[in-house]
């Protein structure tokens, strides 16, 4: 695979791709961001992710993992020392998920973003942003309060991390476009560059294939579920047999999220899946693409029950290191 496609493949929505292109043609070396607030346990959002940074460390690109403690803090994630004990776990599993220990530098926010020239320049920033603006940029990220001043100061920091932590590319899921659009904005008036955003896909809920899978809410699969668990979760996942699922009754559009999982979660990471079938249900079936899954549900060659079975056991696989690091951590 190509540079630019191993940057761009399950991309939602690059920004922009010219810039994106130029940074293919050379990217040994260059350095893109991701940023978790620190939670103690990885869940298939922050994997999402991890996979793109996973295929940009193939194309040779350094990644640099903000734990973003000062930002939970700003959304009311817990007192400043639990932040930082769970983040100590976050970054065990994310070495144990796949990534690149040589390629990888993990910083926390706190080590840079107390400091007087990010104060001051924060500063500038805040009389640069109507409060509209920044409400805006967090909403998608913090839900639909965004009450607190601490909500509006949330997005101008993650705007200037961006330039200092001297990244090429940031990269996040598609709920952190507004703050990437806000930092290409908003960065020049500081005389400070533009990057360009790589923006991942948001996996839909589960149980109906409405909204967005999220840990607050509903069902998401995590580091911590034993192989039993993610199998009940998975089995009881919303999956007809098609990629386009029509809305719900009220109106809410629906996706196939047993698809999305395998698609997002499951292929980038395995060259071949293997479906096992009994022979009289037609033997096993075999997999290097992703297309050629989905057709065989749309046409009823793969059933929905066998696709769920198959989707488990790859997604325990993926976890199963991370889940070990877990355990060998709590005792
Ligand atoms: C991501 C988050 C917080 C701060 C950041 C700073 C720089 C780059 C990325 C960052 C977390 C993200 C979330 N806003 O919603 O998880």
């Amino acid at each position: 695979m190509d540079a630019y496609e191993l940057l761009t493949r399950n991309a939602e929505e690059v920004v922009t791709d010219e810039e994106i292109r130029d940074l293919a043609e050379d990217p040994a070396g260059k350095r893109a961001y991701v940023g978790y607030e620190p939670s103690g346990v990885l869940h298939l959002g922050h994997l999402l992710t991890a996979n793109k940074l996973i295929d940009l460390q193939e194309a040779g690109m350094e990644v640099v993992i903000l734990l973003a403690d000062v930002h939970a803090y700003l959304n009311e994630k817990g007192s400043f020392e639990d932040i930082r004990e769970t983040a100590e776990q976050m970054k065990a599993q994310f070495l144990a998920y796949g990534l690149d220990e040589e390629l990888t530098e993990f910083v926390y926010g706190s080590e840079f973003q107390l400091e007087d020239d990010y104060t001051l320049d924060l500063h500038h920033l805040e009389r640069e942003t109507t409060m509209n603006r920044a409400q805006r940029a967090m909403a998608e990220i913090q839900g639909d309060e965004t009450a607190k001043v601490s909500h509006l100061v949330y997005p101008l920091m993650q705007t200037l991390d961006i330039e200092y932590l001297d990244l090429d590319l940031a990269v996040g899921g598609l709920d952190q476009r507004k703050v990437h659009m806000l930092a290409r904005e908003k960065l020049p008036d500081l005389d400070y560059e533009v990057r360009p955003a790589i923006h991942t896909p948001i996996v839909a809920n589960l149980t109906d294939g409405e909204g967005k899978m999220s840990s607050s809410e509903g069902i998401t699969i995590s580091m911590e579920d034993s192989t039993d668990e993610l199998e009940d979760k998975v089995n009881s996942a919303y999956c007809p047999p098609t990629r386009d699922p029509e809305p719900s009754e009220d109106g809410t559009e629906r996706e196939n999220p047993v698809l999305e999982l395998f698609e997002y979660h499951v292929f980038p990471r395995f060259d071949e899946i293997v479906v096992e079938r009994p022979e009289k249900y037609g033997g096993d079936l075999t997999y290097d693409d992703y297309e050629d899954l989905a057709a065989d549900l749309e046409s009823g060659e793969l059933h929905p029950a066998d696709a769920k079975g198959t989707l488990a056991t790859y997604l325990d696989e993926l976890i199963a290191p991370g889940r070990e690091k877990l355990h060998e951590l709590r005792d």
